[in-house]
């Protein structure tokens, strides 16, 4: 029987049982109130019973949620969301809008969309949630509790972390502000106008505060490993090396932090060896070891680091002995032999078309020939292998016969981004003089424009998509943010201005990226919308929700705001430093890569801190907030592309 059943007829026969038993005064009231009804005559039951029931009626059509239950469902025009009306009302919980600086055009208009529809607010913010999680798995309530304690005892910081409008973080723990000169927080509205106005300082700050926060974690619970683990307080080793220390290095010198610089550079003399056996990968070690070494000797002029930096060259050479000269993928520095994967001989093409800033200086910094040679040679190789489309190249390439191979797929996001990066930089470091580099360059932006450029719907954001086997898929990588500020240092070097345009519409884009997710982060792969009649531009698949504290979009920020002064990129630059503070700091120390930015309540943390967070991504946003043109002159500096920068040859050299 169903327990419903059976609760009704224990009821009715408890009932039953009782009435034979009319022993207390209770019972004897009721008795004599129904002898009474009883008693009156048809029209005065009739009377009563009417009076009755306009009472009720009335309690009911004064009572305060039901009304406003009714108004919802019946003023103005329907949500053609009929889901929503089905629902209950409930007070709405979205993220407030991400947007503090201006909103762009696209999104503008799609604001004003969703403003023309009339209805009660809280239909309208549903409508928005729809239109960005229609992927988005629903969760039940128990689910998302168990989320949330678990996400404390990971000691996450509070999503409620509070900045000052000068972007001095509000330390919550110890209910202390760390605002100067006694200013007291503004209304949100005061704040935008403030935050346009005046950004430098507060915000430079704000980026110290995050380095501080993320070296304490590494200090605490990860020193001289290769990356933090900020959850688990522990570590991560990948080539037992000191990575994201030896990465942090000129960062630490840019902002200024000299206390953590000198005990950095304590590790470095004492503890740093690159005497072991250990298999290190060619590209990783030369973009993050050798290219932050190089770059610290400049900065700092310390030959300590270009010792360490010489040693760690010469032992990657032996990736370069194969037989197509095209460098093998991993090297053992301790023993000097080379290999590549275990189940390919092919390397990756951005791979081995992306050390040669690093090994080019090292060759100018030496007076050794051999680095640069290997690398050049490289390049030259390149340059004239069959295989490309309109000057985009494939993804991989095989170390025995120098060919191209799995060629299909060509994209400026995994596999092949920095080929296009170091084509430019490598024309800028040699002081524009190798017309190679300058034309590969330019045909692979007309291949770009021509195959892999389309514009989403609604909204018409520009993007860069694949071209899959002929054909064209809509997918871009948050790697391929780096785009828009190569094309804005291209177009600064004297490329075509039209560089400058479409790194302003991808800019916007790759902003948007961010913007129209739940966190305000973006997702490591979107997918953008094409067909007409679509209500969003941006999907994102379940299995690419996760950021990785990645700095590609706040690289290019840097480079659009340098060039063009325009605030509006310091103040999305602002609004991402906020999402990484509200949504990766980790409590104990350190910043955690997540799993989902589409679940602001749960945005499930990774447990580790990538070393390019501190190498690359902080240092961006610092110098992004600078309003100081010669703090890394981009007239005296190329960046390599893991941040570090390296410099601008003579034009003797
Ligand atoms: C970094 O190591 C470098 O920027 C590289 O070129 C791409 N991947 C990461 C950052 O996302």
């Amino acid at each position: 029987m169903h327990p419903g059943s059976r609760q009704g007829y224990v009821s009715i026969s408890f009932v039953g049982q009782g009435s034979g038993n009319y022993n207390n005064s209770k019972q004897w009231r009721r008795q004599s109130c129904w002898r009474k009804w009883k008693q009156l005559s048809r029209l005065q039951r009739s009377l009563i019973l009417f009076t009755l029931v306009l009472l009720f009626i009335c309690g009911i059509a004064s009572y305060p949620t039901v009304t406003e239950q009714f108004r919802g469902l019946t003023d103005g025009e329907q949500d053609t969301d009929t889901n929503s009306v089905l629902r209950p009302i409930t007070p709405h919980v979205l993220p407030e809008p991400v947007k503090q600086g201006h909103p762009s055009l696209p999104e503008q208009l799609s604001q004003r969309k969703l403003s023309n529809k009339r209805g009660p607010p809280v239909l309208q913010n549903r409508l928005q949630r729809n239109g960005n999680t229609s992927d988005t798995a629903v969760e039940d309530k128990a689910a998302d509790n168990k989320k949330k304690k678990n996400r404390e005892e990971e000691g996450f910081v509070s999503p409620l972390v509070i900045f000052s409008w000068r972007g001095a973080v509000i330390d919550t723990d110890k209910a202390t502000e760390s605002i100067k000169d006694g200013e007291k927080e503004d209304s949100p509205a005061k704040q935008e106008v403030k935050l346009s106005k005046e950004p430098e300082a507060g915000w430079l700050k704000a980026v110290q505060e995050a380095f501080r926060h993320a070296w304490k974690g590494y200090k605490d619970f990860a020193w001289g490993h290769d990356e933090l683990r900020p959850i688990s307080k522990s570590y991560n080793e990948w080539f037992g090396l000191g990575l994201t220390l030896i990465d942090a290095l000129d960062t630490m010198w840019i902002l200024g932090l000299k206390e953590e610089f000198e005990e950095a550079k304590a590790w470095v003399a004492t503890e740093l060896t690159f005497n072991k056996n250990v298999d290190v990968n060619l590209f990783e070690s030369t973009i993050r070891i050798l290219g932050g070494l190089l770059s610290t000797y400049h900065l700092t002029g310390d030959t300590l680091f270009l010792d360490r930096a010489k040693d760690i060259g010469s032992r990657l050479m032996p990736a370069f002995n194969t037989p197509s000269r095209i460098p093998y993928s991993d090297v053992n520095i301790g023993k000097g032999t080379a290999h590549p994967p275990r189940w390919t001989s092919d390397s990756t093409v951005a791979e081995v078309t992306s050390i040669q800033l690093e090994f080019k200086e090292l060759s100018r910094l030496t007076q050794e020939p051999q680095y640069e040679a290997a690398v050049a040679e490289i390049m030259n190789h390149v340059h004239k292998l069959d295989g490309k489309v309109d000057g985009l190249v494939p993804m991989f390439i095989n170390t025995n016969n120098g060919q191209f191979t799995h060629q299909g797929i060509y994209t400026l996001g995994a596999r092949a981004d920095s080929y296009y990066e170091y084509l430019l930089k490598q024309w800028i470091q040699g002081g524009k003089k190798d017309n190679q580099l300058l034309e590969d360059y330019l045909q692979a932006i007309e291949g770009v424009k021509k195959n892999l450029l389309q514009k989403s719907s609604p909204n018409g954001l520009t993007f860069v998509g694949e071209l899959s086997h002929g054909q064209f898929s809509p997918k871009m990588d948050h790697l391929v943010c780096f785009l828009p500020g190569t094309l804005a240092l291209g177009a600064h070097n004297g490329l075509p201005a039209d560089h400058m345009d479409l790194a302003k519409q991808l800019m916007e884009t790759c902003y948007q990226m961010y913007v129209q997710m739940e966190t305000g982060l973006s997702p490591e792969i979107v997918h953008f919308n094409m067909h007409q009649g679509s209500t969003r531009d941006i999907d994102v698949k379940l299995a690419d929700r996760h950021n990785l504290l990645r700095p590609e979009t706040v690289e290019s920020l840097f480079y659009l705001y340098r060039f063009t002064k325009d605030r509006k990129y310091q103040d999305w630059g602002w609004e991402i430093l906020q999402k990484f503070n509200k949504y990766t700091k980790v409590s104990s120390g350190g910043y955690t890569s997540i799993n989902n930015v589409r679940d602001p309540d749960y945005p499930s943390p990774r447990d580790k801190m990538e070393s390019f967070f501190l190498g690359e991504t902080l240092k961006y946003l610092y110098l992004l907030f600078s309003d100081d043109p010669n703090l890394i002159s981009l007239d005296q500096y190329v960046f390599n592309t893991e941040a570090h920068p390296l410099p601008i040859w003579p034009s003797a050299a």
